[in-house]
């Protein structure tokens, strides 16, 4: 009790001696407690306040984490209401009071008890609302209000991105802070900035110059003489620099500041290899000394330059920048992430030994340049105009607002070197418009006149950073449009050998910029290649998505890019899978062109990347995500079946050991030691390791071993699961299943009799299609199939089986929304336009009928996984045999398992 009483007088004296909690800036994040309603009828926000089915939620959210993973198309693009209870404390009576918002898409109206306080278009930047006139304080009770958010990401024409390869999630997906300032503070109302901007006009390893500007606003009542004072901190705190400078403030008004700060000799530099930050702390304090305002944001000392013959350089060095894009969502959170996942992107690129960061299509969280800064990757940020433009005053205000506050929020990174404004503008010419007819003509001039307001914009904004407007590989067209010329550096999206031609496409694209325009910067700002983790193939061809072409392509294009000094920098395309609802591919609504699965699991590229940049000594062994594998005894009488395995390295020569046994050394070449290893059935234990070094990495494969024979006594047969119409083995991770690729049939063995593979004439697939089957998760394997065969037959020992059988429709109607990206031009959505016919044919088991399959009738329709399993007995040395006999069109299958019973 007594001591209880000695700590409340203390805490009285403490309070007395120091005054009520320290005045200045209040920030306080405001995540947890809302409500939400997702609700296309309410209009007003009355209305939406008498919906009943609010849900709790906090933030960051987003309403369609689920729906842009269903079968059905599209997802919810509409109105969402987020509404939430503040009770602000009496003493904020005389303080001014905003709501901070670091993102929500796209359009928001943000109400406080009732009445519009402020609103926001564009989904990818922060905006703050001043909310203290609409808070309604009863003598000294603290003011109770209610926050409404109404939120859509309806299709605006006004606002971009109109279309792209992405999903445009709905919701309040980022951060919400209130914040209280005093009267006297930073300028809070400059486009959601901190309204204190730090420059390094001179930096050199003798000196640096560091400049800070802004601008003060007093809300008081009265006029107030104050000082503005800045300190540059090293990173170990001690001031190494510092300016003051004295202001008078009228009440109500807003004026700009500029301090200069004396030179720091023998500067820290920053760069990628050692990311040196000092911090700049910028206050403002009363008369008396009272601080009433801090700003404080890291300084990076570095300078840098774009050159066309010799790429960019940081410091006075040359440093090729190498990286890779991101965007913004994970799987199951949709773009709703916490900080800790944006930071963690920047690290696994740092640890792949990246040094840039393309942050595409459009400014993302804070937290990312925030890692870029501290983990040493430089960095461009970009607005979401994407693949066309709407030609009105409204859409060209709207990009020049979000280019504005792009740059001004981000500003204080040092990571950043580059302001971009344009991704493939020129992809989708708008209908009727054709790029020799008038209107077509006149379109262009618009973008033009568009890139050029955004270039010149970024320029005066800030002079210290390079502009970038990023093109696809059309090179005449964006020549024609006058686009090339604008920006300081180009960055081109490059696929050659992915979309369209071969991988030698790359480098002559290169050469020819590097020829026609030899006086402009460039960067290889996409490139990359579909990749499925469950995919493999002995024979990769293009756009065959499995994990051993999209191997093939960056081996191919680094070593293209690395050859060439001009070529400033590359990005791959992209860190992680994403999210792109439109999207129908191996894994339906996902774009897999990326170094990592969804959940950052590194797939071989990654490795490969790591061997090329990674200065200290690395060893992997690859395909990690290939630990059950299956595939055919090399012999009828061996127990074993060689396969690939790549270990990546930057050591010359690799050892590799299985299951303990030593299957020699192979040198690595561009980083890449390649084996052929006899595994066995069941568990392979792979140990790699660098020659006179402790650096070693395991591996554990599952390998289901394949009889030659399938009556085999010393590898008896016990299942087979074939893809038709497929070249690829395909791994299925959650049944424990592979399925292999199919062959023709030989006596003693397996395998269809007649037929031919699927493949739409004109088609840039090797085989099969690339639409969405519904009702299935293994599309890859539904893609694919064999039309007009007339058997399929095991010649396994007698006994029971079960035969189950996967069929599915290609043939279909063309998808009413097509693939925003099919850079190959029109021709490939031609050929996929082809029109169903309708079939039927019967299918007999061991000569008994199953049932004749009727195409809708039977439930094959088009698009539609459909599966049959039948019981088989096999009699007398007869096997299993599966018969079609055609009646209307072609007899299909696209996949067939069998598994002995007995
Ligand atoms: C591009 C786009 C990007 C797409 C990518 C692809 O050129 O800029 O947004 O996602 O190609 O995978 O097609
Ligand atoms: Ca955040």
């Amino acid at each position: 009790m007594f001591i209880k009483q000695v700590y409340r007088l203390a805490w009285l004296l403490l309070l007395v001696l120091t005054g009520p909690a320290a005045a200045q800036r209040l920030t306080q994040s405001i995540n947890a407690n809302w409500l939400f309603c997702k609700d296309s009828v309410a209009r007003s926000p009355a209305e939406a306040a008498r919906t009943t089915h609010w849900e709790k939620i906090s933030l960051p959210h987003t309403w369609n984490a689920a729906d842009v993973l269903d079968d059905e198309p599209g997802y919810y693009r509409g109105l969402g209401w987020y509404r939430r209870m503040l009770v602000v404390p009496a003493d904020w009576q005389l303080r001014p009071v905003y709501l901070y918002f670091e993102g929500a898409n796209q359009e928001a109206e943000v109400y406080v008890n009732g009445q519009l306080a402020g609103r926001h278009a564009g989904g990818y930047t922060a905006f703050s609302v001043p909310i203290s006139r609409f808070l309604a304080f009863a003598a000294a009770a603290p003011a109770k209000a209610e926050v409404l958010v109404r939120l859509t990401n309806r299709y605006n024409p006004a606002i971009p991105p109109l279309t792209a390869d992405f999903t445009f999630y709905g919701g309040l997906y980022r951060d919400a802070y209130l914040v209280a300032a005093e009267p006297v503070h930073f300028d809070l109302g400059n486009y959601a900035s901190a309204g204190v901007f730090t420059t390094t006009p001179t930096v050199s390893a003798e000196a640096a110059t560091v400049v800070v500007t802004g601008a003060l606003t007093n809300e008081g009542p009265t006029g107030q003489a104050v000082t503005v004072s800045t300190q540059l901190l090293d990173h170990a705190g001690r001031v190494v620099a510092r300016q003051q400078t004295q202001l008078t403030l009228k009440a109500g008004t807003n004026r700009a500041f500029r301090l200069a700060l004396p030179a720091v000799r023998r500067p820290h530099l920053w760069a990628p290899a050692d990311p040196y930050l000092y911090r700049i702390v910028t206050q403002v304090a009363a008369a008396n000394g009272t601080p009433l305002d801090e700003v404080s944001s890291p300084v990076g000392l570095r300078w840098f330059r774009f050159e066309a013959a010799q790429g960019f350089f940081l410091n006075g060095q040359p440093l090729k920048l190498i990286g890779t894009n991101r965007h913004q969502d994970y799987p199951g959170l949709g773009n709703a992430l916490p900080d800790a996942l944006a930071e963690r992107d920047v690290q696994l690129l740092k640890e792949m030994g990246g040094n840039f960061l393309r942050v595409s299509h459009y400014p993302q969280d804070p937290a990312v340049l925030a890692a870029c800064d501290r983990l040493g990757v430089l960095a461009s940020v970009e607005i979401p105009v994407i693949n066309a433009i709407t030609d009105s005053p409204a859409f060209f205000q709207t990009c020049r607002t979000m280019q504005t506050e792009m740059i001004r929020q981000n500003f204080n990174h040092p990571s950043v070197v580059i302001w971009a404004y344009m991704n493939e503008v020129l992809l989708r010419l708008p209908p009727g418009l054709k790029r020799d007819n008038a209107a077509g003509r006149a379109y262009l001039g618009r973008v033009n006149a568009l890139a050029r307001q955004l270039d010149s914009l970024s320029r005066r904004e800030d002079p210290s950073r390079a502009t970038m407007l990023v093109c696809h590989g059309d090179f005449s067209l964006y020549q024609q449009a006058g686009l090339l010329a604008i920006p300081q550096v180009i960055g081109w999206n490059l696929y050659p050998g992915w979309y369209s031609g071969d991988l030698q496409g790359f480098p002559d694209f290169l050469d020819r910029h590097h020829r026609e325009l030899p006086g402009k910067p460039l960067l290889v700002t996409e490139y990359g290649a579909d990749s499925d983790e469950r995919l493999h193939a002995s024979r990769p061809q293009r756009f065959d998505k499995t994990m051993e072409y999209a191997n093939r392509y960056h081996e191919f294009y680094l070593h293209a890019i690395l050859a060439r000094p001009f070529v400033a920098g590359s990005m791959v395309w992209n860190l992680a899978e994403f999210n792109s609802e439109t999207r129908q591919e191996a894994v339906p609504h996902i774009n897999n062109k990326s170094l990592l699965t969804g959940d950052r699991r590194p797939k071989d590229a990654y490795f490969f990347y790591q061997a090329h940049l990674l200065k200290t000594p690395f060893l992997r062994i690859g395909s990690r995500g290939w630990t059950l594998r299956a595939g055919t005894a090399a012999s009828p009488d061996s127990l074993w079946c060689r396969q690939p395995v790549e270990v990546y390295t930057n050591q010359p020569a690799v050892r590799l050991l299985l299951n303990g046994r030593d299957l020699g050394t192979q040198p690595a070449t561009a980083g890449v030691a390649r084996f052929v290893v006899p595994f066995g059935a069941g568990l392979n234990q792979l140990r790699a390791h660098a020659e006179g070094l402790a650096l070693a990495d395991e591996a554990e494969i599952e390998f289901q071993l394949l009889p030659v024979n399938l009556n085999s006594t010393t590898l008896p047969f016990t299942e087979l699961n074939v893809s038709l119409g497929d070249e690829r083995t395909f791994t299925d991770g959650r049944l424990h299943q592979v399925w292999v690729p199919e062959q023709a049939y030989a006596p003693g063995g397996w395998g269809y009799v007649g037929g031919h593979v699927y493949k739409l004439p004109g088609d840039r697939l090797p085989y099969g299609s690339d639409r969405n089957v519904l009702g299935t998760d293994y599309d890859a394997l539904y893609e694919t199939q064999r039309l007009g065969l007339s058997q399929f037959r095991l010649d396994v020992p007698d006994g029971e089986y079960e035969v189950t059988l996967h069929l599915a429709e290609l043939e279909a109607a063309p998808a009413t929304e097509q693939l925003a990206y099919n850079l190959a031009g029109d021709k490939a959505l031609a050929a996929s336009a082809a029109r169903p016919t309708g079939r039927r044919f019967g299918v007999l088991v061991n000569g008994r009928a199953v049932l004749p399959i009727i195409g809708a009738a039977t439930g094959l329709l088009p698009l539609q996984a459909c599966s049959y399993r039948v019981p088989a007995t096999a009699r007398g040395g007869q096997g299993v045999v599966v018969e079609f006999r055609a009646e209307m069109g072609e007899t299909l299958l696209n996949g067939i398992q069998v598994k002995r019973v007995f």
